[in-house]
């Protein structure tokens, strides 16, 4: 299976994120990738190819001009203002409850602040998705990832991989958040639907609900977007991903949310897959988008399902034994090191590769995420 990887994303070399406040050393950084790719490599079924650069238009088809510009301006615009940090985090949030009672016409003319905390806070969901001076060219590379790994599977590809980093599901038509800043899969689904003018499917199973996928796909009844995901009840985004959001308009009834208890194990998820990808089969379509995160992994930092490494590999082998075309594109998942074994075991399942598993070489399964 070809890879697609571009080292742009080392770039983008977070270091802290705050939780509740308080600081903590960033899960979301590049050693993610680089354990992925090097345990790929090493396998020796895979081949690591570049991204092709696909410019601004297609980030444009699903992304506010606004956001674009900010992700572009931000870093050397907090210079500029003095902002002396080693990265950009915001701290205040337009949440709408600012805004009550505000028409929408009113609402929309509300300029944009000029200071830079300010427009990251204007533009962002949360503290999750620190800016730095890599971060511009890393966002712009992931989708550039995304879309090679399009073109390798409408050029006749079963499956490709993009190795996104950083990922991008949380990040909506006009906001960043969680990790993400552009949102590859629904870029890449949107070129899918322009190019071949067919339905498209988008299989998210981050542990995360995709807040940003389903919002751009909302009214659209083009791209189906179903999810397995930790309940909101208990876990961010907190405000979205209940199951009775099923879209509106164009879109009625093509989102499906299958939200998870806390503990979900291999045969819990399985079955959950298998409501998923039966909705899936039933609507027309031969492309599937697969949003793949491995934070369900059972010692993931910041989830709480108890999946196995085997458990990837018939993940895998389900999501392609609908006999549809894959883009495969990496979202989240913070344990290192098992990323790329359970990025390999994902990846074989969807191949028809057998599951082989990798000795316990690198990690004892009770080991520290360094
Ligand atoms: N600072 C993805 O998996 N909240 N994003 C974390 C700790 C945000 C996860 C709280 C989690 C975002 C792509
Ligand atoms: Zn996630």
């Amino acid at each position: 299976m070809r890879v697609v990887y571009s080292p742009a994303h080392l770039a983008h070399d977070t270091v802290t994120e705050t939780v509740m406040g308080a600081v903590i050393p960033a899960n979301e950084v590049p050693e993610r990738a680089e354990r992925i790719r090097t345990t790929l490599e090493a396998d020796g079924g895979f081949t690591v190819v570049d991204p092709t650069e696909h410019g601004r238009d297609p980030i444009l088809a699903v992304h506010d001009p606004g956001l674009v510009r900010f992700v572009e301006e931000a870093w050397n615009e907090a210079r500029a203002q003095s902002i002396g940090r080693p990265n950009l985090i915001a701290d205040t949030y337009p949440t709408f409850r600012m805004f009550e009672g505000m028409s929408p016409e009113f609402l929309a003319r509300r300029p944009e602040t000029r200071h830079a905390a300010g427009r990251a806070g204007w533009w962002g969901l949360d503290t999750a998705n620190p800016l730095l001076a890599g971060t511009a060219a890393a966002a712009r590379a992931a989708v550039d990832v995304a879309l090679t790994t399009v073109d390798l599977v409408l050029d006749g590809e079963r499956a490709a991989y993009g190795l996104c980093r950083p990922p991008g599901h949380h990040a909506a038509r006009s906001m960043a958040g969680g990790y993400c800043f552009f949102n590859n899969a629904a870029i890449a689904a949107e070129a899918i639907v322009r190019a071949t003018g067919a339905r498209v499917a988008i299989l998210d199973v981050d542990y995360h609900h995709g807040n940003g996928s389903q919002q751009i796909f909302w009214r659209r009844g083009d791209v189906l977007y179903v999810s397995l995901h930790a309940d909101p009840i208990r876990q961010y985004p907190f405000f979205l991903g209940w199951p009775d959001e099923t879209g509106e308009g164009d879109g009625s009834g093509a989102n499906l949310n299958i939200p998870l208890p806390a503990g979900t194990d291999d045969e819990t998820y399985l079955a959950a897959l298998d409501r998923g990808l039966s909705v899936i089969a039933e609507t027309p379509g031969d492309v599937i988008v697969v949003s793949l995160g491995f934070d369900t992994y059972g010692h993931d930092p910041i989830g709480d399902f108890a999946l196995t490494t085997a458990v990837y590999h018939e993940c895998g082998r389900r999501a392609a034994a609908l006999g549809r075309r894959l883009v495969i594109l990496q979202e989240g998942g913070y344990h290192r090191p098992s990323l790329g074994a359970n990025a390999r075991a994902w990846l074989r399942g969807a191949e028809g590769r057998s599951y082989d598993p990798l000795p316990a070489a690198g990690f004892g399964e009770f080991g520290s995420n360094r």
